[in-house]
């Protein structure tokens, strides 16, 4: 298989990892990476897009490593000045961050596109792969607790530690949004499509429901591989393993490669791990992401694989 433009479906930060490493790879154009918006909510007027950020971020090397979102070295001169006025900050901003919500809740508000509002930032930050949210409208992730009934998806995550149990998922418009064009003449054009190691149920299915995306994956007769985001029965990070539990499932890569299901036609998974599957190609190799080598190297391994296909 030639393999010259390729496709990235991403979530949050595992997802970002694998997008770091195809992009040292793919310097150019020819890596898209489209990002989930369900995350996305508003705090004090301002529209924040966690996923979206974190790319940035990642991709032009400014994030924060340690946490894997924020920007390194963030200063929180607001923060603490919004909790000397009394404010409850659980929602953590830091300084240069503010400047990302600022000019894109600003370029919003003057009838601009989020893909232009991306397109813009990933420009002046230096990105030169392809960054697109998968649409431009709202569709923000709902999680239903046992706890708390439904909550919003940065108050279950954040605020409340993701420590809720949960009993439902729910994409808020999802059906009557669309990806946008970019997002559709990317799917149109990939020579492969790679699902990162994202959560599959909070990352990678608040972008399969918006419209009709999923229909135009499975129309594509290339590589769709999806990438592992649990191995050895654990999330690398965040709650992927809890969540699987909560809704019934173990807590495995054959969970999610069951998850997927006809949707992809690959999978990778870990050395740790052991997975079957009828007319799925399977690739069994070292999928955990921590130097900047790794991530290279796995994108490169799935590459070489996808490529003696
Ligand atoms: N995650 C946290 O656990 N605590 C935070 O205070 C926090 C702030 C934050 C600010 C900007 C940003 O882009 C991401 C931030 N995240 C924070 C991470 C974010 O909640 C998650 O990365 C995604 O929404 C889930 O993938």
């Amino acid at each position: 298989v030639a393999l010259k433009r390729i496709v990235a479906l991403v979530g949050g930060v595992g997802g970002a990892k694998l997008a770091y490493g195809l992009a040292q790879l793919i310097p150019t154009q020819d890596l898209t990476v489209i990002v989930n918006v369900g995350d996305d909510f508003e705090l004090y007027g301002l529209k924040i897009c966690p996923d979206l950020d974190t790319i940035l971020y990642t991709l032009s090397q400014r994030v924060d490593t340690t946490n894997g979102w924020g920007v390194a070295g963030d200063t929180t001169a607001m923060l603490e000045t919004l909790r000397g006025y009394g404010e409850d900050i659980w929602f953590r901003l830091g300084d240069q961050d503010l400047a990302t919500h600022l000019l894109r809740t600003h370029m919003l508000h003057n009838g601009h596109t989020l893909t232009q509002v991306v397109t813009h930032l990933a420009q002046r930050m230096g990105i030169t792969a392809r960054v697109l949210p998968v649409t431009d409208a709202a569709v923000p992730t709902m999680i239903d607790t046992i706890e708390h009934g439904e909550l919003p998806f940065q108050t279950y995550f954040v605020r409340h530690r993701w420590q809720p149990q949960v009993r439902g998922v729910r994409f808020v418009g999802a059906a009557q949004a669309q990806v946008s064009a970019e997002v559709r003449a990317a799917v149109a054009a990939a020579d492969a499509i790679l699902i990162a190691p994202s959560n599959p149920w909070l990352s990678v299915a608040p972008m399969l429901a918006v419209g009709d995306l999923r229909a135009q994956l499975l129309a594509r007769e290339v590589p769709r591989v999806a990438v592992t985001p649990i191995i050895g029965g654990r999330a690398v990070k965040g709650p992927a393993a809890k969540l699987m539990g909560e809704l019934g499932f173990a807590p495995t890569a054959q969970t999610v490669l069951d998850y997927y299901g006809t949707l992809v036609n690959g999978f990778v998974y870990d050395a740790q791990d052991q997975v079957s599957a009828d007319d799925v190609r399977l690739y069994r190799t070292n999928t955990l992401m921590q130097s900047g080598e790794d991530k290279v190297k796995l994108a490169q391994n799935i590459l070489d694989w996808i490529g003696r296909w």
